[in-house]
């Protein structure tokens, strides 16, 4: 019974580490909006996997319950073939229901507390963060990973003139948050160099990828400055 307890003690510890190393391991974060897909998000999702992404966010305001339930198992499918993290925003109920590997959310949307208690300790949880404070606040929450933005001005979500953060936060979360985060907001292939000058190794995107002719192009464009 001992050996059995050290045993999936040990599995759960070696499973946690994995995947926050999958965690780690992504550099370039979609997120997907149907509303700002040239061809649709499916084409968007499985063109950016097919060129390298590694973790993709459902990020669906006006979608029914059912239709977001319907999409998320398609791309949920997409998603494990490829060997990506799929992310739901905003909606722990789903995230479980869909199998998701987490759940985003903002400042205004369910605490870390409250969503962990809907999806588990095994399912990451990212938190929007607009300033060094709140940055700080989701570490203690318990966090996975943060969304640290807007780096530039971005039209995929409104922002009121105090939450414009800039590279300026973008320098103070890399000089001191060593959970992995996301640099997010108005990211494109002109201005990626600036934000990994500042600091960031991670970057989240949504309209210059999917609202691009060719994701899949825009997709290597971006992940080819990592290597850079
Ligand atoms: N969150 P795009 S910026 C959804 O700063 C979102 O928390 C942000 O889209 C934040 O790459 C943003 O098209 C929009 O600017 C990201």
């Amino acid at each position: 019974q001992m050996r059995y307890a050290l045993y999936t003690l040990e599995k759960s510890v070696l499973t946690c580490v994995s995947s926050q190393h999958r965690l780690e391991d992504c550099q370039l974060y979609l997120l997907a909006s149907e509303n700002l897909c040239h061809h649709g998000s499916g084409p968007a999702i499985r063109e950016s996997l097919a060129a390298g992404v590694r973790i993709v966010q459902i990020r669906e305001k006006e979608l029914s319950d059912r239709r977001l339930l319907e999409h998320g198992r398609r791309v949920r499918k997409w998603t494990r073939e490829a060997g990506a993290i799929l992310i739901m925003n905003d909606r722990p109920d789903l995230a479980v229901a869909i199998d998701a590997d987490g759940v985003h959310v903002g400042q205004d949307e369910l605490p870390v507390r409250e969503v962990r208690q809907i999806v588990g300790s095994r399912r990451f949880i990212g938190v929007s963060t607009h300033n060094i404070e709140q940055a700080r606040q989701a570490v203690l929450d318990g966090a996975d990973y943060l969304g640290v933005g807007p780096t530039f001005t971005t039209a995929t979500k409104n922002f009121t003139e105090a939450e414009y953060a800039g590279l300026d936060f973008v320098k103070q979360v890399a000089a001191e948050i060593t959970l992995p985060w996301f640099a997010i907001g108005g990211i494109n292939a002109d201005n990626l160099s600036a934000v990994l000058e500042a600091g960031a190794t991670r970057v989240a995107v949504s309209s210059v990828i999917c609202n691009h002719e060719h994701p899949g192009e825009m997709t290597r464009d971006l992940l080819e400055q990592f290597a850079r």
